[in-house]
């Protein structure tokens, strides 16, 4: 060999070497495409650069200022739980450091008071928005870029690059829980919290009374928990919230950006209180508690001042542990009140409820009386009394058993659930619109949609999920997403393989056949 073969190949070797080591300490610019991320709900924009940003052990959250640092701490625990780094908390008014997340209020005008933007970066993450509800929300998306929390996974975690900007399509985006016909306990309405947050869910309705049970303690009608929250369906132990217990639960719903909707069921519904208290039936008689599912047989007393008496103590004392705006005051299936009675209950009700500084919501029946249009109509059953309450400005919250009733069953063949409105697959949850469902009802009557679970049929936390997920993915996606390019298609791709996600956190979700449910 001569002295320029030798030299060449002596070259060669080196280049190869050179290249290996090159390839193994930097990590691969393995394409990555933002848009494909299943996303539930499905943002109003994504945009992909197709870079990668690597979240490792140098990676550092920056807050803005010390408003945002609880919600940089939440981040930072969520990512420790998925990706077993310890990312450093830091103020840093400034620009963002290298590698960093970084959160701040400095939003534009255009992302209202709940969107964010979120933009991703080789070099770091930027997350602002206008409110902290943003930036909360702006975390639900970037965690769903990484693997499910309690999934071992050893990295590395590299989010696609690209920009999301997210504005939610509906301000209110409910669930309501029965927590009266079966009893649900702080620890399990919280953990039911805990996985409404994640789809950015922001109102928790909890139905707190009715004929089965009354579930929170009001102080100067001690009989009402002591009596009425002895039983539930079925008869079974019931229970109750003691005043401590509901605030707790309005605080742990705030720390997850969670409005509670407290409803008190009147005047019919009643049974509960009518059986703890004589004095509350027009014929002085105390009512034997009951443990059955039928509706429509109680009522408070209209004509007696007593009623009157009893409704502003439970608002008061409901206003006192500050739940947020909104008092839910019933008004449905009252088929013991005659109609004269029922509308003077109702607007009579009503001021009480204004009078201690609440917003109040009713049950569409409701809107058979004199709206003025401060009030809120929940539609369930009634489109007719609905429009009446559209036309004349009043503000709709949409809850159509037809579609969002998560107590109906998927198919004849659901074990637990009713079936009166439907049965509602997985699809047909999806396959609907809010602002095209009745005539005379569009998208400037509507504030919002709610999701509500009755629990005749429903008695613990595996039951609330089965009948809950996957539809509820669904129906928040309706209420977050834009409508154009809904397609049902698509959606349950994004559905399966948001399905770790569901399996992670116990979830006892039902496997529609509708859906290519992962092996
Ligand atoms: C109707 S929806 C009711 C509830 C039942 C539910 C069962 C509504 C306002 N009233 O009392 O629990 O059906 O699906």
């Amino acid at each position: 060999m001569n002295n320029k073969i030798i030299w060449k190949l002596a070259t060669g070797v080196l280049t190869l070497l050179l290249v290996m080591f090159i390839a193994c300490n930097t990590p691969p610019e393995e394409p990555t495409d933002l848009t494909t991320t299943p996303f539930i709900p499905k943002p109003t924009s994504v945009t992909a650069t197709a870079k990668s940003f690597h979240l490792d052990n140098r990676t550092g959250i920056e807050v803005q200022d010390a408003t945002l640092e609880d919600l940089g701490n939440a981040l930072a625990n969520h990512l420790k739980a998925i990706t077993k780094t310890d990312p450093v908390v830091s103020v840093n008014a400034g620009n963002p450091s290298g590698r960093s997340i970084h959160l701040s209020l400095a939003g534009a005008e255009d992302l209202g008071d709940q969107g964010y933007l979120l933009t991703i970066e080789s070099g770091q993450i930027k997350l602002v928005a206008n409110q902290p509800v943003g930036i909360y929300y702006g975390i639900q998306t970037l965690l769903q870029t990484l693997p499910p929390a309690g999934t071992p996974s050893e990295g590395p975690f590299i989010i696609p690059t690209g920009e999301i900007r997210d504005i939610p399509r509906f301000a209110y985006r409910g669930v309501m829980l029965d927590v009266a016909r079966h009893f649900f306990s702080v620890e399990e309405v919280k953990k039911y919290i805990d996985i409404l947050a994640e789809q950015k869910i922001n109102y928790l309705h909890l139905h707190l009374t009715d004929d089965q049970g009354w579930r929170i303690e009001i102080k100067s009608w001690p009989e009402l928990t002591a009596t009425g929250g002895r039983l539930e369906v079925g008869g079974g132990p019931g229970g109750f919230y003691t005043q401590e217990d509901f605030k707790e639960l309005i605080r742990y719903a705030g720390e997850h950006f969670i409005t509670i909707v407290p409803e008190v069921d009147m005047p019919g519904h009643t049974n509960a209180a009518l059986a703890s208290y004589a004095e509350l039936n027009c014929d002085g008689k105390a009512r034997e508690l009951y443990t059955g599912t039928e509706v429509g047989f109680s009522s408070l007393c209209v004509p007696k001042e007593i009623t009157y008496q009893f409704v502003d103590d439970v608002v008061r004392e409901i206003a006192a542990l500050k739940p947020g705006p909104y008092f839910h005051l019933g008004g449905d299936e009252s088929h013991s009140t005659g109609l004269p009675d029922f509308i003077k209950f109702v607007e009579r009700v009503r001021g009480i409820v204004r009078s201690h500084g609440f917003i109040d919501i009713g049950w569409d029946e409701t809107a058979q009386t004199e709206l003025d249009n401060q009030s809120i109509i929940q539609l369930w059953a009634s489109a007719d009394f609905a429009r009446k309450a559209a036309d004349n400005g009043t503000k709709l919250i949409m809850s159509p058993a037809t579609k969002t009733y998560l107590d109906m069953q998927y198919d004849s063949l659901t074990p637990l659930g009713l079936h009166w409105a439907a049965y509602i697959e997985v699809d047909d949850a999806y396959n609907w619109d809010p602002t095209t469902l009745f005539p005379g009802i569009g998208a400037e009557d509507i504030m919002g949609l709610e999701f509500p679970l009755w629990t005749e049929t429903v008695t613990d936390l595996k039951d609330l999920e089965f009948m809950v997920y996957p539809r509820l993915l669904g129906l928040a996606e309706i209420a977050w997403s834009p409508k154009e390019g809904r397609n049902w298609n698509e959606y349950k791709d994004r559905l399966a393989q948001y399905v770790p996600r569901l399996d992670a956190q116990g979830i006892n979700y039902y496997k529609s056949p509708k859906v290519d449910w992962p092996e």
